[in-house]
């Protein structure tokens, strides 16, 4: 059995929690991921049979029964996960539909897995219905996406055609958008329901007044999508403020779509 610390998705997680405290989003304990593995990679690290304790979930995925996740730790700090990653982080198995987690590695101290781990599950199983490929889901509190849902409206095709004026290569990176929550009680079924249902359309979740969701392949894919919606929101909040003199108008956006193979999202543009 090889030594986990040394599985590059661990690793990656690892680097990925540093990075994204690196950059703001993840204050205190702020933000969590989850990384789906195939059961042959954990098999490498793990037997798979040790299951060192069981967790109830508190909801039910009959479409994740079986798998494996990577996932951060409630209460923990990004900040600290690269210097304790079995206290910091946990692999969980999905069994019982989901209605109940299998640790297998990690939450040392006793802990569990994220408070948002209702919204991380059902935003897996749908995404993976879209996606087959779709293995991680990332959430964070990025101060400019935040500031925006305070001073823009919430709705979702004004929201994202903002963004998307706000780079070029937007449009290119999320051609489906994002989708926007109002304000809602984070931690709960309700909104990981939410969330999910706003996942059938867009890889980007707002929670207004919150932070964002943000689901992909691989966890710098997920990592550069919120990165870009970032950067945009960080735009539009130096220049939302100041008369506008130009943008990047339907038209630019078509021939984006034409040049870079991609097609936005239905009813976005004129
Ligand atoms: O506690 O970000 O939404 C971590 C969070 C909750
Ligand atoms: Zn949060």
């Amino acid at each position: 059995m090889k030594d986990i610390l040394t599985a590059p998705w661990l690793t990656e997680l690892i680097r990925t929690c540093t990075n994204m405290y690196a950059h703001g989003w993840d204050e205190r304990n702020g933000g969590n991921i989850s990384l789906l593995l195939d059961e042959a990679e954990a098999a490498e690290y793990l037997d798979l049979n040790s299951v060192l304790r069981t967790i109830p979930t508190g909801f039910s995925a009959p479409e994740l029964d079986g798998k494996h996740f990577l996932v951060t730790g409630t209460g923990k700090y990004f900040k600290n996960v690269q210097y304790d990653p079995a206290a910091n982080l946990g692999l969980v198995r999905l069994t019982d539909g989901g209605r109940t987690a299998e640790l297998l590695w990690g939450y040392s101290d006793g802990g569990k897995f994220t408070s948002e781990f209702p919204a991380h599950m059902m935003s897996h199983a749908v995404r993976l219905a879209v996606d087959p490929k779709n293995r991680v889901v990332m959430h964070c509190h990025p101060g400019n996406l935040l500031a925006m849902t305070y001073v823009h409206d919430l709705d979702e095709i004004s929201f994202t055609r903002t963004l998307w004026q706000m780079c070029t290569e937007c449009i290119v990176v999320f051609p489906d958008g994002v989708n926007v929550l109002p304000w809602m009680l984070c931690g709960t079924n309700e909104i990981g329901e939410a969330t999910a249902e706003k996942m059938k359309t867009a890889r980007l979740v707002v929670w207004a007044q919150h932070g964002i969701y943000g689901a992909g392949r691989d966890l710098d894919e997920t990592f550069g999508l919120i990165e870009t919606a970032e950067k945009a929101a960080e735009i539009y909040m130096k220049i939302a403020h100041l008369p506008r003199l130009n943008t990047i108008g339907d038209e630019q956006m078509h021939l984006l779509e034409a040049h870079f193979g991609v097609k936005a999202r239905e009813g976005h543009l004129n």
